[in-house]
């Protein structure tokens, strides 16, 4: 905008004034009490937590925002590709302490607090986390924003600022209870950007016009049009000034429709009412992990965001001045899942219907412009969109989709023109009743790359759900990229002091910035005082946990018996239900002991928490088992401390930095083939905890980094599990031995209502035991007791624990980054100069 410019004989009087980044102790005082004093109209005689948390969060957002208004001219005059992560969910969590550690400053800042009189535990506890997401898919896409602003790429973020994230969890009674999380009321981290604004259009028909050259253009028209506010949110790197944005859309009534017509006709409530309806759009995060359920609302939420973000991306490409075919060559679109592919529609039509391009041209630009992630093979988790609710919502997209697919399927049928049923099962187009768009197949063609999460997976989608596109587009357009995660949240915030601890052997905290170094750890296996601080850090953050739990439950646990921690999204894929029956066979197996050999066992506490959807009826009954289970065993005499069972409520990312420095270890038991990767697994290694799971997933890979000596594995592998299902639909099933007495102890009402619980237990007893829970359930028991073998002798435990350690390099969400960077995207990173070497 050169029109706003200062002139630059003027610049020197603005560069002297403006702020600069905080140096020391007395500047983040002076603004935390300025901002108290005056943004929050408080003083030293009315300034509570809250109130603190408020003062230090604006202090440093300012400083943020400078650096980001700073990033972005670096970004627009350097005008390199660009990288545009679409996703409809942004885990974040909580901001500040991340802000404070990213510019090194959070040791200051804890003396400027306490200055002041606050402890900055306390402080930072205050923070809401902010939770736009559901789980794995979520916080991944908030570990690439942190990886890519570390990296220095140009990258932004886009997706939706809902006004209630995931919803709290409460237990009552055992049972899970929702309660919303409006977590608006204040939001310093956020800057609303009320001058960048998109008209996103729904509805309506569509006419075809010809225009001067003769061309048949599309004009659609009519229907309702919403107005789409960015804010943006920022994203600063660790030890580096890129500060990188998130840009969310929030949707409110276009200016021009509330108003004046209906308001002035007398019709007072209707205009009130069109308003609250389009700030539906962007109310609520849709609460189910790995399932879709063909909402029309998320539908529009869809199309709201994916509109409005290339909207913005192609406006800023317009910028440049660059002809059409090099969009792909300043523009790379990162579609995490297959929730925003309408984007690939939308920019055909931005192309074709507005920008006038040649199909053949505007579908070349398309193909090489995006990226696809998948992550999932459970059928129930696959989008499809009913044709006629895409027919009235988005009637332009759907006549693209069915043109997009008209090519695509002729082109196929010249290259296979023998196989009769190949372009049914590969057309975007699935002839149900209704009809149903098949997204996923729209994402794959519509894209150059598409990549699955872990080794296993990008094979499975190959030579399953996908397979067919791998014969018709060949094999190089899918690949593989391996989750990763942040060691700045995952190690250096949610564990300090083992951070420290490694800084102090690895000569400084390099290693958060290139994790590879961490197999220097290695040389110090024998080092006596390392591992004593080792030992001490896991008990401290195990003592820790037994705090929280104790205020939350009123359980008291042990933090020296062995803490077995399953924490994740409730999900039958995922086995929870596994775990509680290994659980009670281990409370049948010490009730069975003679007293006097009951000091044998290892004791163990068995920790839960995660959020079942809320219309997901067998999740929640799990929960429910899980907290019966827990009141029966923990107010036990004859158990004490051998075993006690908790049940965490409102698993969420502040919970997770807590829980997972504290675990010994952790459980990641999903049915061979069905979890892309898992990346809590990587946590809880990386926090020195070791893992009990199945050959699934990113426990592949990290059994394949960290050695099989460390790992604790068992059950079926993928490759059996559907010869198994098969044998168990024909009638081929008997109930494990052992998991038949734990069927016994609750249908004998152990735990409650046997009643309760049936259709759990008979969806393994006589519903073909789709998730293998009975073929499993000896390996797992006896996976378990050599866990506790293994934790018997302390020793070993911890040379495994930092041998793992030492070996996670490999799961950085730097690596994964840059792996994106380099297959797919081909985007560079920014220099920075001398001033950041
Ligand atoms: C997870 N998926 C995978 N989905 O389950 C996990 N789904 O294995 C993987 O590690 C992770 O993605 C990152 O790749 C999800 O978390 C969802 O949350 C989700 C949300 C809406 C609709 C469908």
């Amino acid at each position: 905008i050169v029109e706003a410019t200062i002139p630059e004989p003027l610049r020197e009087a603005w560069r002297k004034y403006s702020a600069k980044p905080f140096t020391q102790k007395s500047e983040i005082e002076l603004e935390f009490v300025r901002h108290i004093e005056t943004t929050l109209a408080r003083s030293l005689f009315n300034c509570d937590e809250l109130a603190a948390y408020s003062g230090i969060a604006l202090a440093f957002r300012d400083r943020l925002i400078i650096e980001w208004n700073k990033t972005q001219q670096r970004q627009t005059f350097a005008d390199q590709k660009r990288i545009y992560y679409l996703s409809l969910e942004f885990l974040m969590g909580r901001a500040l302490d991340n802000a404070m550690l990213n510019v090194g400053l959070k040791d200051v800042a804890k003396e400027a607090l306490g200055d002041l009189g606050f402890r900055i535990e306390d402080v930072i506890s205050q923070e809401h986390d902010a939770a736009l997401g559901n789980g794995g898919l979520g916080r991944l896409a908030a570990c690439f924003l942190d990886s890519m602003a570390t990296l220095n790429y140009p990258a932004w973020g886009y997706g939706l600022r809902y006004r209630y994230g995931i919803f709290k969890q409460e237990i009552v009674d055992g049972y899970q209870v929702e309660i919303p999380d409006y977590w608006l009321d204040f939001n310093p981290w956020e800057f609303p950007r009320h001058d960048i604004t998109v008209n996103v259009q729904f509805y309506g028909t569509v006419n075809k016009q010809r225009d001067t050259q003769g061309r048949t253009t599309h004009i659609w028209q009519g229907g309702e049009t919403v107005q789409a506010v960015a804010y943006d949110v920022p994203i600063p790197g660790y030890g580096t000034p890129t500060t990188n944005n998130l840009r969310l859309w929030s949707s409110k009534a276009t200016s021009g429709e509330f108003n004046f017509q209906k308001f002035n006709a007398g019709d007072y409530e209707s205009a009130v009412a069109d308003e609250q309806r389009a700030e539906t759009i962007s109310a609520v995060l849709y609460p189910n992990d790995n399932l879709e359920r063909g909402k029309e609302l998320r539908l529009k939420q869809q199309y709201f965001w994916c509109a409005a973000s290339l909207y913005d991306i192609v406006r800023r490409f317009k910028k440049t001045k660059r002809a059409w075919n090099e969009f792909p060559d300043q523009v790379a679109i990162q579609l995490n899942d297959t929730h925003p592919t309408l984007a690939i529609v939308e920019l055909q039509r931005i192309l074709v219907d507005i920008e006038v391009l040649e199909w053949d041209e505007a579908w070349h630009i398309v193909t090489h412009t995006f990226g696809y992630t998948n992550h999932t093979v459970l059928p129930e988790a696959l989008e499809k969109w009913s044709v006629p609710m895409m027919q009235n919502l988005l009637p332009r997209h759907l006549q693209i989709i069915y043109d997009i697919n008209l090519f695509f399927l002729q082109s196929v049928e010249k290259r296979f023109p023998t196989d009769r049923d190949i372009l049914a099962r590969v057309s975007i187009i699935e002839e149900s009743h209704p009809k149903m768009v098949r997204m996923a197949y729209l994402a794959i063609i519509g894209s150059q790359k598409v990549n699955g999460v872990a080794e296993l997976h990008s094979d499975l989608i190959k030579t399953t759900i996908f397979k067919d596109f791998v014969d018709i587009c060949g094999p190089d357009k899918f690949t593989n990229v391996t989750n990763g995660i942040t060691p700045r949240r995952w190690l250096h915030q949610a564990n300090p002091r083992l951070s420290e601890l490694i800084a102090s052997k690895l000569g400084g905290y390099g290693f958060l910035k290139d994790l590879a170094l961490l197999e220097e750890l290695e040389d110090f296996i024998n080092d006596k005082e390392f591992r004593k601080s080792w030992v001490e850090i896991k008990l401290m953050n195990k003592t820790r946990l037994a705090k929280h739990i104790k205020e939350a439950t009123g359980y008291q646990v042990n933090p020296n018996a062995l803490f077995d921690v399953q924490v994740k999204r409730i999900h039958e894929y995922k086995r929870q239900q596994l775990n509680i029956f290994g659980v009670i066979h281990r409370y049948l197996a010490i009730k069975a002991m003679d007293p006097k050999e009951r000091a044998k066992p290892v004791p163990r506490v068995s920790i839960f928490g995660g959020k079942a959807a809320p219309g997901y009826w067998m999740a929640k009954t799990i929960i429910h088992l899980i907290n019966k289970v827990a009141s029966v065993i923990n107010n036990d005499p004859d158990v004490g401390d051998l075993l006690k069972v908790i049940f965490v409520a409102d698993y969420n990312v502040s919970k997770a930095e807590m829980i997972c420095p504290a675990s010994d270890i952790s459980e990641h038991i999903s049915t061979a083939g069905t979890e892309a990767s898992g990346t809590s697994n990587m946590k809880f290694v990386l926090n020195g905890g070791l893992i009990i799971g199945t050959c699934d997933g990113a426990n592949i890979e990290i059994t394949r980094e960290i050695g099989e000596q460390n790992i604790f594995l068992f059950g079926n592998l993928a490759e059996d599990v559907e010869e198994l299902r098969h044998r168990h639909y024909y009638g081929d099933f008997k109930l494990d031995m052992h998991l038949a007495k734990v069927f016994d102890a609750i249908k004998g009402g152990m735990f409650g209502p046997p009643d309760d619980f049936a259709a759990l237990l008979s969806s393994v007893e006589s519903h073909s035991d789709y998730y293998l829970v009975s073929d499993d359930f000896l390996s797992y028991i006896e996976t378990q007791e050599l866990v506790d073998e293994a934790f018997r002798n302390q020793d070993e435990w911890t040379d495994k624990c930092i041998t793992s350690v030492a070996r996670m390099g490999f799961f950085s969400s730097d690596r994964v980054i840059t792996e994106y960077a380099e297959s797919i995207w081909n985007v560079e990173q920014l220099d920075m100069g001398k001033e950041n070497e």
